[in-house]
């Protein structure tokens, strides 16, 4: 097994001098590391980051690199205090951060933010490129990171690489307002595994995907030249051993007996995040102050003890945020306090972690009510510590990713005051034996799926990414496997080839009118037909009426519409015997009726069979129009014997019998044939291939699942496959 490189922006550890005057390492406790500890320790792995250097610790670099390296498996990256005030404070956190968090309002646009954040990025690349071994497995974390994949992906296309975003992913009509929101997009699809905590995530993720470059996906895999890349939802679990031994721990025993005894008997709602405009501070003091003013009875029965973690301080939009709390608590008190109860308790730091625990498991409402939230891993922390004897309620924003797991907190709109508070009331009324199931059935849930699992599952989906590119490589058709078949090709006496048109002897337009043959193409087919021995049949789903002028006037065979209609070799056109097509009257009218519902598609009228095309629709609209399209036609057609199939952007409807597998049946049965060659990207050239002997050489074009024996990545690669065969 390779190594895993784990890549963040930031190191987990970093350096302090203690007070020998040395300077040492501190991990940052509870982060991703110390949650991972067990988890990558399976693997012989190091941790790429950058270094925040505190202006008071002088360092030797060379030195550090060294402990760093041997003492925590690290190796750091240098970043000079401007790119960092750019990359950084810049555009990672008033650029994407907003966007992604739906804060459109505070986003900052400025091309020197953007310049830095790609020089940083391939900082990260390049030293990466100079530690990087052939079978490592890259582990990039976050939205600091998110053209490294791309830049990777072009110096070692063959490499593995996973990337994990833990901030949600905007809707497309907001992305699309990004400057770089097509460089954002090259740039993650560079990875392998595109990992989001939740489903809707991945939605838009893969809408914007569409949108930007056009590539559909089919259940989260994408197609790009060669390379599959899997977008899927992985939920962030907790490190919940660690949070729940900590709840039983004699440190926090003390701690806790210290909040009781400050608290009294009062009911303890507690609130805990950094001090950030997405964790709907500002609403939820609004809700609680709602709450007490509706619900007299439980003034000076309650109280709220928010901790607020500094963040981002020097952010104009964050100094405003804290002057705002600062108000609106002083509001609160001065309102409702009296000489024995403060309602608010604001906690404007950090608390070290046995405190923060013994407040979780004494709070006994957790109010969690962030306006959007990637994940939210706090609501999480807060269900563990609740061993068997301890109760309490989570409520729970339906913004928070969280909240897809945790369907058994409170839910509610953070923007809606009465609905907090209308939940407040429910959770401190509500009877233990309701709080003791809903407890339970969160914690099998994360108890099962923490951090290990999570980080388990992503890396088993990169895996198995890994060894489908494996697996692929095995049936390419490189140039040994081209030399191999044109060694038999040449000692054959009786060749067939039988060639699909579109996606396999050209690419695809816009307007299937467009796609005719080039000189190229003519000049290899030309070839290929003037030698005596072979017999060469161009298949294809068009009309006779497109093949004609195409290539009629070239020595080989032509089959038209999916077999319904052949030409052999300078003979006449051949009509395949079909009854009357009364299913024809039926189906036009529904197929015309969504071209005009769907602007920019087309209907093609065939002799045998009529064709919806959606290629020029919106990218979104079109499939669903597809779909509703083919169930429209379904229960319609049953009683005739058609198949509505379904193309490359297109909806089909023909005679079930005509198929090109019947066609080239005709050929492979009209002579004695001792080399057999079909290649083909669609799903009727399964058909083909299904029919032919097994020594015969089948070529699928793309990376779709096909019985084929050998896989061409393109058109050029196809061409490159004749060229030889006609040297
Ligand atoms: C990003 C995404 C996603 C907080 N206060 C104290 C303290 N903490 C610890 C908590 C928790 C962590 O910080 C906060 O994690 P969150 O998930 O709540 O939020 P973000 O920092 O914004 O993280 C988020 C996460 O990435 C993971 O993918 O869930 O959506 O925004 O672990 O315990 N720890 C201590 N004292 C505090 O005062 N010791």
């Amino acid at each position: 097994m390779g190594r895993l490189l784990i890549v963040s922006n930031r190191l987990p550890v970093s350096p302090e001098v203690d007070a020998d005057g040395q300077v040492v390492f501190h991990g940052s406790v509870g982060g991703l590391a110390t949650g991972l500890g067990a988890f990558y320790q399976r693997y012989d792995s190091l941790w790429i980051g950058w270094l925040d250097q505190p202006d008071d610790v002088a360092l030797d670099r060379y030195s550090v690199r060294e402990r760093l390296h041997d003492e925590h498996s690290c190796v750091p990256i240098y970043l000079d205090p401007d790119d960092v005030h750019l990359y950084y404070h810049g555009f990672s956190n008033e650029t994407i951060w907003p966007v992604f968090h739906h804060f459109t309002q505070y986003a900052v646009f400025d091309e020197e933010y953007w310049e830095a954040y790609k020089r940083v990025n391939r900082r990260f690349a390049d030293t990466i490129a100079e530690i990087l071994q052939p079978d490592d497995i890259l582990w990039i974390n976050d939205y600091h990171l998110m053209l490294l994949p791309g830049m990777l992906r072009e110096r070692f296309p063959d490499i593995s690489i996973g990337f994990f975003l833990h901030i949600p992913f905007p809707s497309f009509e907001i992305f699309r307002m990004l400057p770089w929101r097509e460089s954002i997009i090259e740039g993650l699809l560079g990875a392998d595994v595109l990992g989001f905590h939740t489903y809707d995530y991945v939605r838009h993720f893969l809408s914007s995907v569409l949108r930007l470059t056009g590539h559909d996906h089919q259940l989260g895999r994408i197609v790009i030249g060669n390379r599959v890349v899997k977008v899927d939802a992985f939920p962030m679990g907790i490190d919940y051993g660690r949070f729940a031994e900590q709840a039983e721990d004699a440190e926090t025993d003390q701690a806790a007996e210290r909040l009781r005894r400050d608290l009294g008997d009062r009911k303890f709602i507690l609130s805990v995040n950094r001090l950030d405009y997405t964790k709907g501070i500002p609403a939820r003091l609004h809700a609680y102050e709602h709450f007490l003013a509706e619900h007299p009875g439980w003034q000076r029965r309650v109280g709220l003890t928010m901790v607020a973690v500094p963040s981002r301080e020097d952010v104009e939009h964050y100094q405003m945020l804290k002057r705002e709390v600062d108000e609106l608590v002083g509001r609160i008190n001065g309102r409702y306090g009296t000489m024995d109860w403060t309602p608010v308790r604001y906690l404007y730091r950090a608390i070290p972690f046995p405190e923060l625990v013994a407040m979780y498991r004494e709070a006994d409402v957790m109010l969690v009510t962030p306006l959007r939230d990637g994940m939210n891993l706090v609501a999480k922390e807060f269900v563990a510590t609740k061993g068997d004897d301890r109760l309490g309620v989570l409520i729970l924003s339906e913004m928070a990713g969280a909240s897809r797991e945790l369907g058994d907190a409170l839910s509610v709109n953070p923007f809606d005051l009465i609905d907090i508070a209308g939940a407040l009331g429910v959770a401190l009324e509500m009877d233990p034996a309701e709080q003791r199931e809903r407890l339970d059935s969160m914690q099998g849930l994360l108890s099962r799926y923490d951090v290990v699992a999570w980080a388990t599952d992503f890396m088993e989906a990169v895996d198995e990414m890994r060894a489908m590119r494996a697996e692929r490589g095995a049936r390419r058709l490189t140039e040994r496997a081209i030399e191999r078949i044109a060694a038999d090709y040449e000692k054959a006496r009786r060749r067939l080839l039988l060639l699909d048109y579109d996606g396999t002897l050209v690419g695809f337009s816009r307007k299937p009118d467009a796609a005719g043959p080039d000189e190229e193409l003519l000049g290899l087919l030309h070839k290929l037909a003037a030698d005596g021995a072979n017999e060469v049949v161009v298949e294809s789903g068009r009309s006779r009426e497109t093949l004609e002028p195409w290539l009629g006037d070239l020595n080989i065979s032509l089959v038209a519409e999916h077999g319904a209609l052949q030409r052999w070799r300078g003979g006449d056109w051949i009509a395949a015997p079909v009854g009357e097509a009364l299913w024809r009257d039926d189906v036009r009218p529904i197929m015309e009726r969504y071209v005009e519902r769907t602007p920019g598609s087309s209907l093609e009228v065939k002799q045998y069979s009529l064709v919806w095309h959606y290629r020029g629709a919106d990218p979104g609209l079109g499939p669903l129009r597809a779909r509703e399209l083919r169930d429209a036609l379904g229960t319609l057609v049953e009683n005739y014997d058609v198949a509505i199939v379904e193309g490359n952007r297109v909806v089909e409807v023909k005679p079930a019998s005509l198929t090109k597998g019947r066609a080239a049946v005709d050929f492979l049965e009209s002579d004695d044939w001792d080399f057999v060659l079909a290649i083909g990207d669609g799903r009727t050239d399964e058909e083909v291939f299904h029919v032919l002997p097994d020594d015969a050489y089948t070529v699928k074009v793309g990376i779709a699942g096909s019985r084929a024996h050998y896989r061409a990545d393109t058109v050029a690669d196809v061409r490159m496959l004749l060229s030889r065969l006609v040297r």
